[in-house]
């Protein structure tokens, strides 16, 4: 199955994140996230069979999470392919990303990022990639769980189930 961990926005946040959706839309073009999905991946784990994932599960289901606040302050795109995203840069969020790896590889997960660019997906397969022009960003995303997440590939793109999530504090 695939698999992912990452955060999901309270709902509130997911409504104003979901506004910012439909503006870059109107915008960019391109295949704008349902506010269902809308998350920011800590890691990607690709393809894992079930005893692995089994592990996984456990491991969420037992970690606690520093809790913390995502200032989100900025648009960004990825060329490839064709995103736009809210996003902004968080030592909390790079720690946090950092510690999740190192369990990750002593899990056997070897497909560590170089680089962690913090930042939700709000569009896919935009057609413009140009974003100076849309409103300003100033957003605080308070969290306190992490998710692990299975996606399934469907017609009209993906769609996702959370598996497990981190204790509550
Ligand atoms: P994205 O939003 O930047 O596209 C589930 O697919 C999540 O995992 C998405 O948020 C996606 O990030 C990320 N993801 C998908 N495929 C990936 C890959 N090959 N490498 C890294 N992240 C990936």
């Amino acid at each position: 199955m695939r698999l992912f961990l990452a955060l999901e926005p309270p709902d509130s946040l997911r409504k104003r994140l979901g506004e910012l959706a439909d503006l870059a839309q109107a915008h960019c073009g391109g295949r704008r996230m349902p506010d269902a999905s809308l998350h920011l991946t800590l890691a990607f784990l690709g393809e894992v069979e079930e005893e692995r994932a089994d592990e996984l599960f456990q491991w969420v289901v037992d970690m606690t999470v520093p809790p913390g606040e995502w200032r989100l302050d900025s648009w960004g795109t990825f060329r490839r392919p064709g995103i736009v995203w809210v996003g902004g840069r968080s030592p909390a969020l790079e720690q946090l990303h950092a510690s999740v790896w190192d369990k990750l590889a002593s899990f056997g997960f070897s497909d560590r990022p170089g680089h962690f660019v913090p930042h939700i997906t709000l569009l896919r397969r935009a057609r413009r990639l140009e974003t100076q022009d849309l409103s300003e960003i100033d957003l605080t995303w308070p969290y306190r769980r992490l998710s692990l997440v299975r996606s399934f590939t469907e017609n009209d793109g993906a769609r996702y189930e959370t598996l497990a999530r981190s204790r509550n504090h």
